[in-house]
């Protein structure tokens, strides 16, 4: 699987990948959604994902055009911002971008230690900038922000927080919790962020991410191979030289099959965020209390678990457990992981989210992709799109 071509991030020590670095972060700063209706997002994200409400802006601290929430889970952090009537091209933009792909993602905004100098890098190297570096300052300290283009119309902000201690960013209010949070948070980070793209071009993305961004390939690939067989798509997987910032691309094989890359594309209208994956220490007791909640979760037949033993080995959870939650797992040669994914969290069948557990393993469960794949595509027959 492992072609020569494709860089072992593993092989960089942390020191060396550091000073080479050409575009230094320092991790996710947020995911923000373009949503129909924020309130009842910040809800959900509160009761069924025991998220934190943090922070808030809107018409009643001075933002007039847009509603929007801050949510943390550990160091994963949530906006959901939707319009209360456009009038700028900033919420036309929202506007238009929740009318044509529905509730999704428009910003996987990075941390970095110098917005200015990453700019100016991202697009010396070809980068299609959005924003130029601004700053904004408040009681709390100073931001500075720039933004650029990426799949779709999804963009990386570029966020400079430096030693900022606000709640979120200037022109954002703390707010109180929604709900009060569960005692154990359910997840603590944001392990990947994966985008689909249209047919032919997942090299191009790489490459991008390749030349803008310093990232390079990570080993774990589905190629040709694996594609027409039974998974329907093609997927790559670029990283920043420590690991923090992963970023999966896919796009649809040509298969006998309707690819679920395919369906993406055609019910978000293009390219753009498909999943975000949640890192938790604890997927068992987070999954029930998900569950419980009303998360909906893909199913995994018992004919898995039959045959998990043979080669997946002993884990922190017993199978039973493992079955009875309808859990996946993986092993390579560093370790293994525990993973499942929650059916499509709105209407359309576009973005989903994934829980993982993590243990040595730094891959993202290609040993799961034919059960998951095949999970998919029931649920894709389900809706009438297979
Ligand atoms: O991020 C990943 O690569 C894994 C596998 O539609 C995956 O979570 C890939 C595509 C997909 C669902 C999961
Ligand atoms: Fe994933």
């Amino acid at each position: 699987m492992t072609a020569a071509s494709e860089t072992n991030v593993h092989a960089a020590t942390p020191q060396t990948a550091r000073q080479a670095d050409p575009f230094p972060v320092k991790g996710m700063d947020a995911v923000v959604f373009a949503v129909g209706n924020a309130k009842q997002a910040a809800h959900y994200y509160s009761t069924a994902f025991g998220m934190r409400a943090v922070a808030y802006a809107g018409p009643e601290n001075g933002s007039r055009e847009t509603a929007s929430y801050v949510l943390e889970s550990g160091s994963a952090r949530f906006v959901f911002t939707s319009v209360i009537r456009p009038t700028t091209d900033w919420g036309r933009f929202l506007a238009d971008h929740v009318a044509a792909h529905g509730d999704g993602v428009i910003d996987l905004a990075i941390e970095v230690p110098d917005a200015r100098a990453a700019y100016a890098y991202a697009v010396e190297h070809g980068a299609r900038g959005l924003e130029e570096p601004y700053e904004t300052k408040d009681e709390h300290g100073t931001i500075v922000r720039a933004a650029i283009a990426t799949y779709g119309e999804t963009r990386h902000t570029l966020v400079e927080r430096s030693g900022y201690d606000g709640p979120y960013l200037p022109g954002y209010v703390a707010m109180d919790p929604i709900v009060e949070p569960p005692e154990r948070r359910f997840f603590q980070a944001v392990d990947h962020c994966v985008g689909n793209v249209e047919l032919g071009r997942m090299n191009e993305w790489v490459a991008f991410y390749n030349k803008v961004m310093g990232f390079t390939n990570m080993k774990e690939f589905v190629g040709d191979d694996i594609a027409t067989e039974y998974s329907a798509l093609m997927s790559k997987v670029v990283a920043d030289g420590t690991l923090k910032v992963k970023f999966p691309i896919n796009e649809p094989a040509v298969a006998q099959k309707k690819s679920q890359i395919d369906e993406y594309l055609e019910f978000y209208g293009g390219a753009g965020v498909q999943h975000i994956a949640l890192a938790t220490n604890d997927i068992v007791s987070t999954v029930r209390s998900m569950r419980a909640a009303g998360v909906r979760f893909l199913d995994t037949p018992d004919t898995y678990y039959d045959t998990l033993g043979e080669w997946a080995g002993e884990t922190r959870v017993p199978v039973e457990t493992l079955r009875e939650l309808k859990i996946l797992v993986d092993r390579d040669e560093d370790g293994y992981l525990l993973q499942i994914f929650t059916k499509p969290v709105q209407d359309r069948p576009t973005v989903f989210f994934e829980l993982i557990e993590r243990h040595g393993s730094m891959g993202f469960g290609k040993g799961n992709f034919k059960a998951l794949f095949e999970a998919i595509e029931r649920e894709q027959a389900l809706r009438g799109n297979l």
